[in-house]
């Protein structure tokens, strides 16, 4: 197996200090060939970091763009980049949100089942959500359970969960029909994958709320993007 983490960081430098280690002492202990795609965003001095990182880390890489490009973008951006010997592509968030060591249950499920997506859920039976604000929680909730209405299914329990493992070539064929700007990406591509009727399984993870740095996630933006999302479903 050949895993290629790709990784939207927006001045995470602190968070990409503690993660790097623990991302790739996860790889190594699965096993499995691998490299580290951050597409860095900011001047908190991650690039210089990872620069610094690199030289005893071949596996690790980065992207830098100036100006911001929301999470949707960032994820193209870094998907294009993708070394042609990776069969599969690892997504999450670089503010510890999600955990490292709980890797192991999305290999052990292509293992066991060879699903086209693993997502990782924090609703699944034994998914831990750990300090996330009530409103937060109701919102991500209501996200889920909204889209599953429209679309009629209800194959996923966390939409919205960044912590996910695809296979590549199902990847490659969704990610270039994506337009979302934002964090509606996470829907967007679920549902795609849904409608061309991708495998889709779930592993329960522990979600931990950040500790370094600060949320970039936009309530009126997010709120757009998902009302973008939902019309071009309806019309
Ligand atoms: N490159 C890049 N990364 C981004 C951008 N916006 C968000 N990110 C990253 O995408 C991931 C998810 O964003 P978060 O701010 O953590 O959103 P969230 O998980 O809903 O909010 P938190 O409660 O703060 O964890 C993080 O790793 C961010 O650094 C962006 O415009 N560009
Ligand atoms: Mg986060």
């Amino acid at each position: 197996m050949f895993i290629s983490a790709v990784i939207p960081a927006y001045d995470e430098c602190e968070n990409l200090e503690v993660l790097t280690p623990q991302l790739i002492k996860a790889l190594h202990e699965l096993d499995v060939d691998y490299e580290i795609i951050y597409v860095l965003q900011g001047n908190d001095g991650s690039a210089e970091l990872i620069e610094r990182m690199k030289n005893d880390h071949p596996g690790l890489g980065y992207i830098a763009h100036p100006s911001p490009l929301g999470v949707g973008r960032a994820f193209r951006t870094g998907f294009a980049e993708v070394d042609p010997r990776a069969d599969h592509v690892l997504t999450m968030d670089a503010d510890l949100n999600h955990r490292p060591d709980e890797l192991e249950r999305f290999v052990r499920a292509v293992q066991t089942s060879d699903p086209d997506i693993v997502v990782g859920s924090r609703r699944a039976p034994g998914g831990v959500i750990v300090d996330m604000p009530h409103f937060k929680r109701v919102v991500s909730d209501l996200t889920t359970k909204f889209l599953n209405i429209t679309l009629g299914r209800n194959v996923v329990t966390d939409m919205t969960s960044g912590y996910r493992l695809y296979r590549r070539s199902v990847l490659d064929e969704l990610y270039p029909r994506t337009r979302s700007r934002d964090f509606e990406f996470y829907p967007e591509i679920l549902m795609f994958a849904i409608e061309q009727g991708y495998t889709i399984t779930e592993v329960p993870i522990t979600f931990t709320m950040r500790v370094h740095g600060r949320s970039k996630l936009n309530w009126g933006a997010s709120a757009k993007g998902y009302a973008r999302l939902l019309s071009r479903r309806v019309f």
